[in-house]
């Protein structure tokens, strides 16, 4: 069963934009920002909606960077992530229910603190290759629990 997700990663000059999940799935961690699809929009569409929704900024430039596929161990749900890289943006980001959102340098990004598949991924997310993989877990997670990473598959492709 696989369920299709977004994920923001906004830059500007020398820093990622983060925000602290405030509450829910993978809670008291540093991440993008994005989530489910909402009825029939595309997957374009339900990032920059989230985008808004979680951080308060609009995308006015954006390229689709990246494909995970998250799984956890005694779980069949495949969480399929569209990972987009935000290059411009309108508005000034602000905290809303769910994200906590700050500016990190590239040299402050805060992994011990973020999904642990996080850093092997961030290096393509810098360098504009675009990158498919898949990252097994051995238990769902929440702020008290890192989850370890069972198995894993990253590669560069061409095109998504
Ligand atoms: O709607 P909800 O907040 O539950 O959506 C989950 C968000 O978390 C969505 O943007 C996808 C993202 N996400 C995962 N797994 C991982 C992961 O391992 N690393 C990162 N960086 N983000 C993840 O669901």
């Amino acid at each position: 069963m696989k369920k299709i997700l977004t994920l923001c990663m906004v830059f500007k000059q020398e820093e990622i934009l983060l925000g602290m999940k405030k509450r829910g799935f993978g809670v008291g961690r540093w991440n993008g920002f994005g989530g489910k699809l909402d009825g029939n929009e595309t997957i374009e569409e339900g990032a920059i909606r989230e985008l808004k929704e979680e951080a308060g900024i609009v995308p006015t430039k954006m390229k689709k960077v990246g494909i995970l596929e998250f799984s956890f161990q005694n779980d069949p749900k495949i969480l399929e992530t569209h990972i987009f890289k935000v290059y411009e943006f309108n508005g000034e980001p602000s905290e809303s229910e769910e994200m906590k959102p700050q500016w990190f340098n590239f040299k402050d990004i805060p992994f011990p603190q973020m999904w642990s598949d996080d850093i092997y991924w961030f290096p393509n997310l810098m360098n504009d290759t675009l990158f498919k993989g898949s990252f097994l877990f051995d238990r769902s997670s929440d702020s008290e629990y890192s989850a370890k990473i069972i198995s894993q598959e990253l590669s560069e492709v061409e095109s998504l």
